[in-house]
């Protein structure tokens, strides 16, 4: 898909405050640092559409994008990252996991995997979350340009393992160079009603 307009809508943690969109969403989730603001900056095509970091912990609450409007993105901040409070930490997963299970126009989840790094409880913890609703689950490696080749297969191998699916199942991205935009797109487009 081409992104024609891109637009942030708004920042929300609480229900009340999510906005109202009768569209397919997609979100993101995945571990603090793990790229996921850079991965929608890199499927939309702009530079800075979502807040991305060098600091883990950027994103503080949901942040829903508007694409061609015809579907809306959720960016969300990431979990494990070390240096927020418990309560904090405890808060946002709260606040995520209560999105994933309650958002009606939720169609996918993109699950944003740094390709150097194993699965966290986190993951598996939002995993069990949503194996109880019919949403898409669609596993995103990023960061493959620090990576050669060689290496990127093998990380490709053992995150299949533990997520106990299929390597061709795993969409490998850089948002650096760009790759994989056009396959996460076609997953993306996959999960939308027809
Ligand atoms: N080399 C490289 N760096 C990346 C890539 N994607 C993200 N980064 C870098 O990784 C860091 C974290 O990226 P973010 O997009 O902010 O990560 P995030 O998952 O949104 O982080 P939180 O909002 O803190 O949960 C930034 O310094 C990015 O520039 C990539 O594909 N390749
Ligand atoms: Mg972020």
């Amino acid at each position: 898909m081409k992104t024609q307009q891109a637009e942030f809508v708004t920042s929300a943690a609480e229900p009340a405050h999510w906005p109202l969109f009768n569209t397919p969403e997609i979100v993101l989730v995945g571990r603090s640092n793990a790229g996921k603001s850079s991965l929608i900056n890199a499927l939309t095509n702009r530079n800075r559409l979502a807040y991305s970091g060098k600091m883990p912990g950027v994103t503080r609450m949901i942040n829903f994008y508007r694409i061609n409007e015809s579907l809306s993105l959720a960016d969300t901040p990431g979990y494990g990252y070390a240096k927020r409070s418990k309560a904090d930490g405890i808060r946002f997963l709260a606040d995520l996991k209560n999105y994933l299970a309650k958002r009606e126009n939720l169609v996918a989840v993109l699950w944003i995997l740094d390709i150097r790094r194993d699965i966290v409880a986190e993951d598996q913890e939002l995993f069990a979350v949503l194996k109880r609703r019919n949403i898409a689950l669609l596993p995103v490696l990023t960061k493959s340009d620090k990576l050669s080749k060689s290496q990127c297969l093998l990380r490709v191998k053992s995150l299949a393992a533990q997520l106990a699916c299929s390597p061709q199942d795993l969409l490998v991205t850089s948002a650096l160079n760009k790759t994989g935009m056009s396959e996460v797109w076609q997953a993306v487009e996959n999960c939308l009603p027809k």
